[in-house]
């Protein structure tokens, strides 16, 4: 099984530390098509396994449409198959974990999608760790379906156990980052058109079994600016292939990341890569190297206008790691945004030390009807020396009223127990009831308490694993915010943190009024 401690990569290197980035952009060309050996593509999201708490989110794999709407440019035939929208309603059991459950298609229903289609690759999205053994059925079913076609992965999973994944499962090539250029000039590899080794961010056999290792960081950046002096570099990225996903299914399932949504038809979209903050617990500054690449307002208004008009879009959600991160392009972006004149939320949260009154203002006006800031503890001490985010609870707890104030709906995420770290003592228990009187004194409308998850690239991890917080056989694979994985000897067991987190849920949320919604949700499925 892959995804414990032990397996991880010997490119697990300590997160802090980012691979060298180089900023590329498209080919030129590429491949005649009546030449190709390699041209039909299946990319493949896995079904979900989830804690038996948490609701089944149902959600666009934005990962696979970017990659989809780049290979399309190109020519290439590409087939996506979200092996969750798919088989939404059929979930089971999973052997010898009573506390999760699978959603999704079988691997059956999955060889049988494959078989239909025959791809010549197969590119299979290993984004969550709680997706690595499902994705491990999906391998299989490709290899049921479909023996010659050549296996592919890539995602924030896969970029932490590439060994593995090629030596135990048979993958021919993992993609180690943003995979939009790098895939297509895998594929113009197998068609005899580029050399392995010019490829970044792969580790891949070649044609004779030979690994090619190139740990270096592609991104994706054109011009800086756009002819209206906005910030424009990822401008020149094709917008998600819509047309390829079920888009009638996912309205009908209708179960968006954020429980508070009011439309019927909601899209999510991106309009910029990556945080230049660097959160203990968060991935993000590792995965997609520390640096912010913006979307110009005029092509994140241009998607929003195509999606309204081809899907009837009536709200959307914005999905960004950290959308205010450049406070004067997300004001430029709003104040744009009230020409869609449609509903939308930022579900993933939003860095309330990158805001100001007249932000706020810009973003009601533009039709958000609610905020998730992502504050994480209510103790400054803690925000300082274990969570490391730049925000001042003293300077800004204000704007959660001010928020309220002009009528948006606010929501908080917050997090407790965290380990000692870096010589810091640990958040102690007082400090976690802290957190819980913090969030009811500022005003929040509902709240998340998740626990510290020491996810695979996080220095959280690097931390837990260096001072023996977490067991070398934690299973990665089955990691939820909802568990307490972290164990600190004399202070407190994880167990007791997932106890407490889930009393918090239960006791600020239940007393939310939440709009008439189509599903059931309990207190503890934030
Ligand atoms: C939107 C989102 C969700 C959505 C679902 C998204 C979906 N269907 O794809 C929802 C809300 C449902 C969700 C849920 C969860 N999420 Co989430 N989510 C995200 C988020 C914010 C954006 C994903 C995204 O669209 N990115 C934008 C696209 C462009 O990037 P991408 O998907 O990574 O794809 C690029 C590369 O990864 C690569 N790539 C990806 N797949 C493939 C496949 C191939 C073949 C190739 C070549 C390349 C490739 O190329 C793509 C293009 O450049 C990420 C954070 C982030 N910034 O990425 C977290 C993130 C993926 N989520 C995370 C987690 C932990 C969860 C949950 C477990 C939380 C929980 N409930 O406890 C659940 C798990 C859900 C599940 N299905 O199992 C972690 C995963 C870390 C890990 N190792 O597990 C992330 C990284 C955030 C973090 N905390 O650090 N999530
Ligand atoms: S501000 Fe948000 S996206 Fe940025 S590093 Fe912190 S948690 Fe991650």
């Amino acid at each position: 099984m892959v995804a414990t401690i032990n397996s991880l990569d010997r490119l697990f290197i300590d997160p802090a530390e980012i691979p060298k980035i180089n900023y590329i952009n498209f080919p030129q060309g590429a491949s005649r098509v009546s030449e190709r050996k390699i041209q039909r593509v299946m990319l493949i999201s896995p079904p979900a396994t989830l804690f038996k708490g948490d609701l089944p989110r149902c959600t666009y794999p934005l990962g696979l449409g970017y990659i989809a709407a780049v290979l399309e440019r190109y020519e290439y035939e590409v087939k996506i198959l979200d092996c969750l929208v798919e088989g939404y309603y059929s979930k089971r059991e999973v052997e010898g974990d009573e506390n999760f459950i699978t959603y999704g298609l079988d691997r059956e229903s999955i060889s049988a999608h494959i078989s239909a289609f025959q791809p010549d690759i197969v590119g299979v999205s290993s984004i969550f760790s709680n997706q690595s053994d499902a994705v491990q059925e999906v391998f299989a079913a490709i290899r049921m379906a479909a023996p010659q076609a050549l296996i592919t992965t890539g995602g924030a999973h896969a970029r932490y156990f590439p060994h593995n994944y090629i030596a135990d499962f048979g993958v021919d090539a993992v993609f180690l980052s943003e995979s939009e250029v790098n895939f297509l000039e895998y594929l113009e590899y197998q068609n005899g058109n580029y050399e392995l080794e010019s490829i970044g961010s792969i580790i891949a056999k070649d044609s004779g079994g030979r690994l090619v290792e190139n740990p270096e960081m592609g991104l994706l950046r054109e011009k800086e600016r756009n002819a209206n002096g906005f910030w424009a570099e990822l401008d020149h990225i094709p917008f998600p292939a819509w047309h390829l996903y079920n888009m009638e299914e996912y309205f009908r399932i209708g179960a968006y990341q954020s429980p508070y949504t009011i439309g019927n038809r909601v899209a999510q979209i991106y309009t910029s890569r990556g945080c230049t903050a660097k959160c203990t617990f968060c991935t993000t500054t590792n995965f997609w190297g520390g640096k912010l690449r913006r979307r110009s307002p005029e092509n994140v208004l241009s998607e929003l206008s195509q999606l309204q008009e081809k899907y009837s879009i009536d709200e959307f959600h914005i999905q960004d790691d950290n959308i205010t991160n450049d406070k004067q392009h997300a004001k430029y972006l709003f104040d744009q945004l009230r020409e869609m004149n449609l509903p939308w939320c930022t579900p993933q949260g939003t860095a309330l030390w990158r805001m100001d009154e007249e932000l706020i203002d810009l973003m009601k006006a533009s039709g958000c009807y609610q905020i998730t800031f992502a504050i994480e503890s209510g103790v400054q001490r803690v925000l300082n020396d274990l969570i490391k985010k730049p925000l001042d609870l003293a300077k800004t707890t204000h704007l959660i009223t001010y928020a309220k104030s002009i009528g948006l709906s606010v929501h908080g995420f917050f997090i407790i127990g965290m380990p000692p770290m870096f010589g810091a003592p640990g958040e102690t228990i007082d400090e976690m009831y802290a957190t819980y009187q913090y969030a009811d004194a500022a005003g929040f409308d509902s709240a998340s308490f998740f626990t510290a998850t020491p996810i695979v690239g996080s220095v959280l991890l690097s931390e837990c694993m260096r001072q023996g917080f977490v067991a070398s056989d934690t299973p990665l694979y089955r990691m939820s915010y909802k568990q307490g994985l972290v164990n600190v000897p004399g202070l407190w067991q994880g167990g007791e943190i997932a106890e407490l987190a889930a009393n918090f849920n239960r006791e600020f949320n239940s007393r939310v009024k939440r709009p008439d919604r189509r599903r059931e949700w309990t207190a503890n499925q934030y």
